[in-house]
């Protein structure tokens, strides 16, 4: 495969609002490492990439924001709304660089024997249809395979709309290989063990820009069945790294490339933490590894002991976030049992005691969820409050063959059966009725009473 060239897209993210919480196209990454070793050639356009903009010949610095933990905003367009959205009375943007910028990248790469597209949130699909298209339109006759969260959660759609000639359902490792085999009639092996996480290749980081932050995985999948996550539907089960590897991970990033910003976007960082995160924190400690690490998934609070405590807060976690979801207890055994309102406050005291401040610990509730009433929102806003955590509402996103679908489809305020672009949390697609959008704004500010905002959110 020594002179096949392929041609790796993240697409533009559309919607009401986006703001780049460390997002960084992991996945593709992944892909672009392992197929490097077989022998590709590969090339990637990261449409989210804040930083490419200046890598384009007679390119100037682009107008982005960007803050010193290396989030921030995207550049961004308003653009027409898709015509399913066009009764919401909210702007529609596209985020990322320029189609101009987009086509000067293109007119400058050499034509690919083949391109894959990733894709992340189902409703962000219109970014996908609009790479696919530009890219036609230069190389018309250019194969396009598409994956990510998009093509595995939504098959049929992502066949019928994408424009890409095949879209393939899971972990790219492992699907690749024969379809690559069948298009370029030879034999494709990746050279990993689907076991063993540490026997992937690091992320082919050297394709994007600047490294202002890095991503960091300890892990697939997640042990626990939350019946609104679609982590089980995406993931072969749970695997874990090894944490020292881990660390080396780190350190290769920070002392080769300068990195500061660690983002870990595992679904269950803390989950067995006394064999995995613990060591991995010691070993972070005793290294002087001096960077920042960001959470921006939720962490799982009943994994907080004193000790796990102190190690996340000397081990410099900056950015940490928690999934508690509901304060109602029937809410929480129903949807899944991941935590319960005394564990949140036991480990709430103990990252107080490690030297956390109210405003750095936040705690996710989930809102707009089938049924929900407005007080059970509320409970939970003044119950993460009073306990002195930050409350962060997380607009409920309906996820097609998770164990509340069936829910969601009935008591949905939009056809989310058939149109992904209506699963955009931001749409709260399942708040009930009686609440109103000014009832949620007002909960929205009853999340910052009494708080002096500090960190990235
Ligand atoms: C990290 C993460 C984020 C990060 C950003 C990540 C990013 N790069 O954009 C942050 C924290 C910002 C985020 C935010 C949110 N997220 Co999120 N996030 C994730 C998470 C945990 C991991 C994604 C990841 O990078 N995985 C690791 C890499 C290695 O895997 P991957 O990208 O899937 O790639 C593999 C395959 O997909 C495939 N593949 C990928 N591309 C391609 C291409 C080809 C051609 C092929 C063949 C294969 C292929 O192979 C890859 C390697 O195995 C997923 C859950 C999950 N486990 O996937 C949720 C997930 C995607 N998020 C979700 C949600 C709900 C949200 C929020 C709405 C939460 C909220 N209520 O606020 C927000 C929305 C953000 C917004 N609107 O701006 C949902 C999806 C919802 C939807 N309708 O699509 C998920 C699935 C979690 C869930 N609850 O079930 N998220
Ligand atoms: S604990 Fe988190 S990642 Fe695991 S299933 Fe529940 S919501 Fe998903």
């Amino acid at each position: 495969m020594q002179n096949k060239k392929i041609l790796l897209i993240n697409p533009w993210i559309h919607d009401f609002s986006a703001y780049d919480f460390w997002v960084r196209p992991l996945g593709l990454l992944t892909l672009a490492a392992l197929l490097r070793q077989s022998g590709f050639k590969v090339q990637m356009i990261d449409c989210l990439d804040s930083f490419l903009k200046e890598r384009v010949p007679g390119g100037q610095p682009g107008t982005r924001k960007r803050q010193d933990w290396g989030c921030g905003k995207f550049p961004s367009e308003e653009i027409p709304k898709p015509e399913a959205l066009r009764p919401i009375r909210r702007r529609y943007r596209r985020y990322g660089l320029s189609p101009s910028v987009f086509r000067q990248i293109l007119q400058a790469t050499s034509r690919p024997d083949l391109v894959l597209v990733g894709s992340m949130m189902t409703y962000w699909y219109p970014g996908v249809v609009e790479a696919i298209g530009e890219v036609r339109t230069v190389w018309p006759g250019v194969t396009f395979l598409l994956g990510g969260n998009y093509a595995t959660l939504c098959p049929d759609h992502a066949r019928a709309f994408s424009g890409a000639d095949v879209v393939i359902a899971g972990d790219g490792e492992f699907a690749l290989p024969p379809v690559l085999g069948d298009l370029f009639g030879a034999r494709v092996d990746f050279a990993f063990d689907g076991s063993d996480l540490d026997s992937y290749p690091y992320p082919a980081l050297d394709l994007i820009g600047q490294l202002d932050a890095v991503p960091i995985l300890t892990s697939r999948g997640c042990p626990y069945r939350c019946s609104y996550c679609a982590s089980n539907l995406l993931n072969r089960g749970f695997r874990i790294r090894d944490p020292f590897r881990v660390v080396d991970e780190i350190e290769h990033w920070s002392r080769t490339r300068g990195v500061r910003n660690f983002a870990f976007y595992d679904d269950a960082l803390l989950v067995n933490s006394t064999d995995r995160a613990a060591p991995m924190l010691e070993e972070i400690i005793r290294r002087g590894l001096e960077v920042n690490f960001h959470c921006p998934n939720g962490l799982h609070l009943r994994e907080i002991t004193p000790r796990l405590a102190k190690l996340l807060f000397g081990a410099g976690f900056r950015t940490i976030r928690f999934g508690f979801e509901s304060a109602s207890a029937s809410r929480q055994a129903a949807t899944g049992g991941k935590i319960t309102t005394e564990e949140l406050r036991q480990s709430v005291a103990y990252l107080q005691e490690a030297g956390y401040g109210r405003a750095d610990i936040g705690v996710y509730l989930l809102c707009g969820l089938p049924g929900q009433q407005a007080l059970e929102i509320e409970a939970g806003i003044d119950l993460v409050r009073g306990i002195g955590a930050k409350p962060i509402l997380a607009e409920y996103s309906p996820i097609p063959g998770t164990p509340l679908w069936g829910e969601a489809l009935q008591q949905a305020r939009y056809d989310i059966g058939k149109e992904p672009l209506f699963h955009n949390n931001s749409l709260l697609p399942c708040l009930r009725p009686d609440i109103s959008m000014a009832d949620f704004q007002a909960l929205k500010s009853r999340t910052r009473l009494g708080l002096q905002e500090r960190g990235s959110h």
